[in-house]
């Protein structure tokens, strides 16, 4: 005999297989011949590929928001190259001559397709790399800064690639007069000392060779100081990022020759993650063509408005790097899967606060989903766990949690038998709350 109702709250994960993603031609149009994007209209033509959700995603900048994984990691970054400028809020549409020409890209660069970049028309692209912003960060006369933006490249889609991702850049010049190259020497040595007490083990290759050489302006000898210069500061960057994890284990870096066309010589880093080598960053000696157009200002009048006295950048020789802030906070933070740093789901961002690097606790991949279900219980009571047994029998791990939220209700409000409670449970898998939740649940009279 029954006496006694409760009530009792589940949170069940919705079973209901994740959604296609289907990359659909659907622009946001201001008017037949336009697009509106960040407030800016852009007449359209023949080139035009940029896609809604693509747009829907350049407001964003996750790298702005410092309790984001991709903003702790920014700031770590930048808190260890604390002397340099920091830059992040630049404007992700560019020209093509911003993204390719003035860095020296070939014309037949498969990275100009339109099966590679975003074009919004022919003259104006979505950025693919932070690289786009060399020329005219080097013409304000910096000569050390970081620069920390949102990229767009059309790709592949799969758990470590995603068409939006962020790159930080970083350079730094240095005077070829003799002070300026006594300084290089001077910095590579305390860098030296400090990575020889540390438990880091490189896997180094020559900082030129003949497949990978100085470039015909500049003297080879500050072409190596240049280098290693550059190989110190990044080594010493991830003892920053990972020596804490290295404790027991020493990290492992392995230096790869590579090619760019705005670098030479170049080179690709990867370390080792799990039992893989793991590619991070992309970086090498800046090439001259770079620094020349900075000198000559190509850009200057677009972007700023007034000259730096300091500019003669033609003079000076300098290193540069690309790095992908999504790769390297997967590792951090143990995020498996890319497609995360764009959830807004409370149970994704409460789990980050700023400054602080923390491991990230999975959680079911559907949205939570509340059921409340009232029965009767028998006369001698009924035990929560023997509830919950019930529960585990019907939709196993689905129900994450499991609380009473009600008391004793009086007799004659509803009843659900157990066999009831099945079918309600089993059919709740694939439907809506609003389908599988009635106002009003039978009256037991
Ligand atoms: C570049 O973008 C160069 N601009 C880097 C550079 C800068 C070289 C300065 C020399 C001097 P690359 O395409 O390899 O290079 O990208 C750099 C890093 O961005 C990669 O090492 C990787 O960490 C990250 N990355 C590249 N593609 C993706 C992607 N689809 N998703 C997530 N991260 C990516
Ligand atoms: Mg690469």
């Amino acid at each position: 005999m029954l006496s006694v109702a409760t009530s009792t709250r589940l949170l069940l994960r919705r079973h209901r297989p994740l959604p296609l993603t289907v990359r659909i031609r659907n622009i946001s149009r201001a008017s037949s011949n336009e697009i509106s994007i960040l407030d800016q209209r852009y007449e359209v033509d023949g080139t035009t590929n940029i896609t809604q959700s693509i747009i829907a995603k350049l407001p964003l900048r996750l790298h702005n928001q410092p309790a984001h994984p991709l903003g702790i990691l920014r700031s770590k970054i930048e808190s260890h190259f604390h002397d340099f400028a920091h830059l992040s809020s630049v404007h992700p549409v560019v020209t093509p001559a911003q993204n390719f020409d003035l860095l020296g890209f070939p014309p037949d660069h498969p990275g100009r397709s339109v099966t590679d970049s975003y074009y919004i028309n022919k003259d104006c692209m979505l950025r693919t790399h932070t690289s786009a912003h060399e020329v005219e960060t080097f013409a304000t006369g910096q000569s050390k800064w970081l620069l920390t933006a949102d990229v767009y490249r059309r790709d592949e889609i799969d758990s470590s690639h995603y068409p939006v991702f962020h790159q930080m850049e970083g350079a730094r010049v240095f005077k070829t007069d003799k002070a300026g190259i006594e300084g290089v020497k001077a910095d590579n040595q305390s860098l030296s000392r400090y990575l020889d007490q540390s438990n880091i083990v490189i896997e180094d290759i020559p900082h030129i060779s003949p497949t990978n050489p100085a470039q015909p302006t500049h003297d080879p000898v500050h072409s190596e100081l240049v280098a290693l210069n550059l190989k110190l500061s990044i080594n010493s960057l991830l003892l920053k990022l990972f020596g804490g994890g290295a404790r027991d284990a020493p990290l492992q870096v392995r230096w790869i020759e590579a090619y760019f066309p705005f670098t030479s010589p170049s080179f690709e880093v990867e370390i080792l993650y799990q039992g893989k080598w793991l590619e991070i960053l992309g970086c090498g000696v800046v090439q001259q063509l770079t620094l020349d157009n900075a000198g000559k200002c190509l850009c200057y009048s677009l972007f700023f408005a007034r000259p730096h006295p300091s500019l003669g950048i033609p003079d000076n020789i300098g290193w540069a790097f690309g790095l992908g802030l999504e790769r390297i906070a997967m590792i951090l933070f143990g995020i498996p899967d890319i497609r995360l740093f764009w959830s807004t789901d409370p149970r994704f961002l409460s789990q980050f606060s700023e400054n602080k690097i923390t491991a990230f606790k999975p959680y079911s991949k559907y949205p939570a989903c509340f059921k409340d279900v009232s029965f009767w219980v028998p006369e001698g009571g009924l035990h929560e766990n023997d509830f919950c047994d019930l529960v585990r029998d019907v939709v196993g791990d689905l129900a994450e949690d499991v609380k009473i939220v009600g008391g004793l209700w009086s007799r004659g409000f509803f009843s659900l038998t157990s066999t009831a409670i099945d079918r309600f449970l089993h059919s709740s898998q694939d439907r809506s709350q609003e389908r599988v939740l009635p106002d009003k649940l039978p009256v037991d009279g």
